[in-house]
């Protein structure tokens, strides 16, 4: 005869993870080596246990999302040749570059069918000549047509390369923005801070500490933001285990870090991916779920944990949700970052179709703005 599972049953399969779950338990915090043994286990539902005890505390059974829409203005890059990882970016001159206009970033704005819009994430190239005045610009004519909209746009490495072009400083370009309705700043062009990493994938392009420096500043006059970390390429355990704990610091110092959402790298159609032999490499499930879980455990202080579903699949996200996140991405309605990497999922997920998924994993989806104030909850 079966006999049922203890209520307690323990979920830790591997006894290296143990001294890690002790401390966890005790409310320590996790050091470097403790991540690397995250890395380093092969006990994905010990991991994820972990991590929704950590997520649970934080939120109960409640799931963020927003009714979002990606935008990206411009696809011209001064760094086309240097982030070999990225198979978005073109040359001026190149074929596919684009460039859009105020009036038809407008026009994409008002493309959402299944609810409306209450956050523009926007993100693009440093492209060499649109001045600061273009995203203000854009910035006060999306408010006008969208009045409560929320605006979270341009990475730290986009506000560097605008302050270079206009001979100007990290704060006077994100007071100019802030002043022209920015909400917040989304958590891209991290990457992974090791100077060898970047050296390999991303060479020349702002460092960790330059990253690091951006939010700062923008935390300090007041404007939020996300982090991220790109995985699933040349990086190691080690590697991954400093960035999370430089994320960590800052947080520690601002408490600026809204979301940190862990980004799964797609090797098609770019340079590290078709030349340097990632092509058919791709991040796997685990993986996906392993990055997640650890972001929870690591990042204690970071209120949110995101999963990104055009990168890892609305299926993989739906079961993260039960591996330490509280927020999914939102309807997205067109992205070309990822699916210029081969992303093969759907450009948008209807509001309702989120719902599902998120009721479907046995929790409580709450549709937020981008600053987390509940807009509507489905008990
Ligand atoms: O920094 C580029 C990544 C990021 C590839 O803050 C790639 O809510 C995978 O900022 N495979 C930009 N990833 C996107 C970004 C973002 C995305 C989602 C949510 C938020 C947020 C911010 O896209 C880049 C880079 O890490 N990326 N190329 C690629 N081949």
């Amino acid at each position: 005869m079966a006999t049922a599972l203890h209520a307690d049953a323990d979920p830790i399969a591997d006894e290296a993870l143990r001294p890690v779950a002790e401390k966890l338990l005790a409310g320590e915090r996790l050091d470097a080596a403790d991540i690397v043994t995250c890395y380093e286990s092969h006990d994905v539902v010990g991991l994820g246990a972990l991590a929704e005890r950590a997520n649970r505390a934080k939120h109960g059974d409640r799931v963020f999302f927003a009714a979002n829409q990606h935008i990206n203005p411009t696809n011209v890059c001064v760094l086309r040749n240097v982030c070999v990882f990225c198979s978005f970016a073109r040359l001026p001159k190149e074929e596919g570059a684009y460039t859009r206009t105020i009036e038809e970033v407008l026009q994409e704005a008002g493309g959402a069918k299944s609810a409306p819009t209450r956050e523009f994430h926007i993100v693009g190239g440093l492209h060499p000549n649109l001045p600061l005045q273009y995203y203000t610009d854009m910035m006060r004519a999306l408010r006008e047509a969208h009045p409560g909209v929320h605006i979270k746009a341009l990475t730290a490495v986009e506000i560097a390369h605008l302050a270079r072009l206009e001979k100007s400083s990290i704060r006077e370009v994100l007071l100019a923005l802030r002043d022209a309705g920015l909400t917040s700043l989304p958590g891209g062009g991290a990457e992974v801070f090791s100077t060898a990493v970047r050296a390999t994938i991303a060479d020349r392009k702002l460092v960790g500490e330059e990253w690091i420096a951006v939010h700062r500043e923008a935390h300090t006059l007041g404007i939020p933001s996300n982090c991220t970390m790109l995985y699933g390429h040349v990086e190691t355990a080690q590697d991954k285990a400093e960035h999370l704990l430089t994320l960590r610091a800052l947080q520690d110092e601002t408490g600026g870090f809204l979301t940190y959402i862990p980004l799964a790298y797609h090797p098609d159609h770019n340079e590290l991916g078709t030349q340097m032999g990632w092509v058919g490499r791709q991040t796997m499930g685990i993986d996906d779920l392993k990055n997640v879980a650890i972001g929870r455990l690591a990042l204690d202080n970071i209120p949110h944990v995101k999963t990104h579903w055009p990168m890892v699949t609305a299926f993989v996200s739906q079961v993260a949700l039960d591996f330490g996140c509280d927020d999914i991405e939102g309807t997205v309605v067109y992205e070309r970052v990822y699916h210029e990497a081969g992303a093969e999922t759907p450009m948008e997920m209807s509001y309702e179709a989120l719902i599902r998924l998120i009721q479907g994993a046995g929790k409580v989806p709450v549709e937020r703005d981008s600053l987390y104030n509940v807009v509507r909850t489905f008990d």
